[in-house]
């Protein structure tokens, strides 16, 4: 081929003329810089390679890590995982391989994405994400990702989001708001996780999570300062009752003191927002997790606590009463999980007193046909979107927008196990939740979110909205 029918093959003379002319018209003062820049744009938006390893979460369990590359660049995401998983949520590939890991190697998963999917979706444009979600679940026949994998579908699906918003030269909350129909994103009130027990957690409470929602503050940053002075405070307090140990902490990062009782907790976080000045301002949420003790059709708070297990269970009836008077008691806004995940009696019998938010998440499971169900009934009025229990962008933005248009409360949670990627900032914020759930402000795993959040209200800066005292329904 000669030098004019390669120019000619490849239109060259006349891309160059426009770039050319462009940096003319543009009057820059670096004509060479904007010249690759203005090339670089021409270039196509596609998939050229993904390459998927086995990294470690914040447990230090085996997951999988993703880069995908463009023409743009490299993008790169990892995906959670949590302590309990269900049989209506997306399958989490893991070897099972006794001898490594203790079988929770994801090598599996990694060289599906290095063959099978990186092999359906080269070529593919980034931006296009529900046509990459799409050709992902065209690989897996089962209704559950267990072919795939939901890790190794949702590692991909979240790298191919990451590159989209690169593509459109858009930050990636605006493209996530892009891809819902959704264009004005809203920062969320943070639910920060100040105390642990329950399977997270090494002490005798047998429930999951106490957090604190910082409602009152103006702003993201302001709710954050909060957030974090009345986690320093609680410790402060944990370490003058309890003694040092008492500060360990859960794998959600909230402090694990050795405590039997809901209301323990609760004063002590109560007094920890006294101390920092918050009262009011700062609300209260439990995450029960109850279907961790629920026996039969009874619940057994004391399932952590030796010689006195199995020995005082409660009735439905009688955890619904205690909730009442929990809520009378504390300024408590928001109860997650309160029942056995197959409660749904007892759910919507607590739902229809119209306390507090009702929030499912072994409930639903992130899972549509169980929240079709759930709206349907009546039986709670939020959901707790885990992302990885889904298994794609495209299906959490469905599983979103179905709960909103029945007017629930989302909250974007991360799992027990994190690791530093921090996409579900840029998901609550582009989905405008109002809502999310990303442990202690404490450990880089969990961080990882809140600073992200930082960063986008400063983006923002006079267009950032907080959702502030309407956390339920930005
Ligand atoms: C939950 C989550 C996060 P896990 O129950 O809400 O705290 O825990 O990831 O262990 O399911
Ligand atoms: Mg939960």
């Amino acid at each position: 081929m000669s030098v004019q029918e390669y120019l000619d093959k490849h239109l060259l003379s006349r891309k160059i003329e426009d770039a050319v002319n462009a940096a003319v018209r543009a009057k820059t003062p670096d004509p060479v810089l904007f010249i690759s820049n203005h090339m670089k744009k021409a270039v196509p938006s596609a998939i050229t390679k993904i390459k998927a390893r086995q990294i470690l979460d914040s447990r230090g369990i085996p997951t999988v890590e993703v880069d995908l590359y463009t023409n743009k660049g490299m993008y790169r995401a990892s995906v959670p995982s949590g302590a309990s998983t269900g049989m209506y949520e997306a399958v989490e590939m893991r070897d099972g391989e006794k001898g490594k890991y203790l079988g929770k190697g994801v090598s599996k998963a990694v060289k599906i994405i290095n063959e099978k999917i990186s092999e359906a979706l080269i070529g593919m444009d980034p931006v296009l994400q529900s046509q990459i979600d799409q050709a992902m679940m065209g690989l897996d026949k089962t209704e559950n990702k267990a072919e795939l994998g939901a890790n190794a579908m949702l590692a991909v699906s979240i790298a191919a989001c990451k590159a989209g918003a690169a593509e459109k030269e858009v930050p990636l909350y605006k493209h996530i708001a892009d891809l819902s129909g959704k264009s004005n994103p809203i920062l969320p009130v943070p639910a920060i996780t100040v105390i642990s027990g329950g399977k997270h957690a090494g002490n005798n409470l047998a429930v999951q999570e106490i957090m604190i929602l910082p409602v009152g503050a103006s702003n993201f940053e302001e709710a954050m300062q909060m957030g974090c002075e009345t986690y320093q405070h609680l410790k402060a307090i944990i370490l003058e009752r309890n003694g040092s140990n008492g500060c360990n902490v859960g794998n959600d990062v909230g402090f694990a003191p050795n405590i039997s009782s809901i209301a323990e907790g609760l004063d002590l976080v109560k007094e920890a927002i006294d101390r920092a000045g918050y009262n009011g301002r700062i609300k209260l949420a439990i995450d029960v997790a109850a279907t961790d003790f629920c026996m039969g059709k009874k619940y057994d708070l004391d399932f952590k606590t030796p010689n006195k297990s199995g020995q005082n269970f409660k009735t439905g009836e009688d955890m619904l009463e205690m909730y009442t008077q929990l809520c009378k008691e504390y300024p408590i806004v928001s109860i997650e999980q309160p029942f056995d995940k197959d409660d749904w009696e007892h759910t919507k019998l607590f739902t229809n007193l119209g306390i507090c938010q009702v929030v499912g998440d072994d409930l639903l499971m992130s899972n549509p046909k169980r929240i079709e169900r759930a709206m349907h009934e009546s039986t709670c009025n939020a959901l707790l979107l885990k992302v990885n229990q889904v298994g794609t962008v495209t299906e959490a933005i469905e599983v979103v927008k179905q709960a909103k248009n029945a007017d629930w409360g989302v909250i974007i949670s991360h799992r027990s196990g994190e690791t530093e990627d921090s996409f579900i900032a840029d998901l609550a914020v582009g989905l405008a939740t109002g809502q999310i759930k990303a442990g202690a402000p404490c450990h880089g795993e969990r961080l990882a979110k809140y600073n992200q959040l930082l960063r986008i209200e400063e983006e923002l800066g006079a267009e950032a909205t907080y959702s502030g005292e309407n956390w339920r329904q930005p």
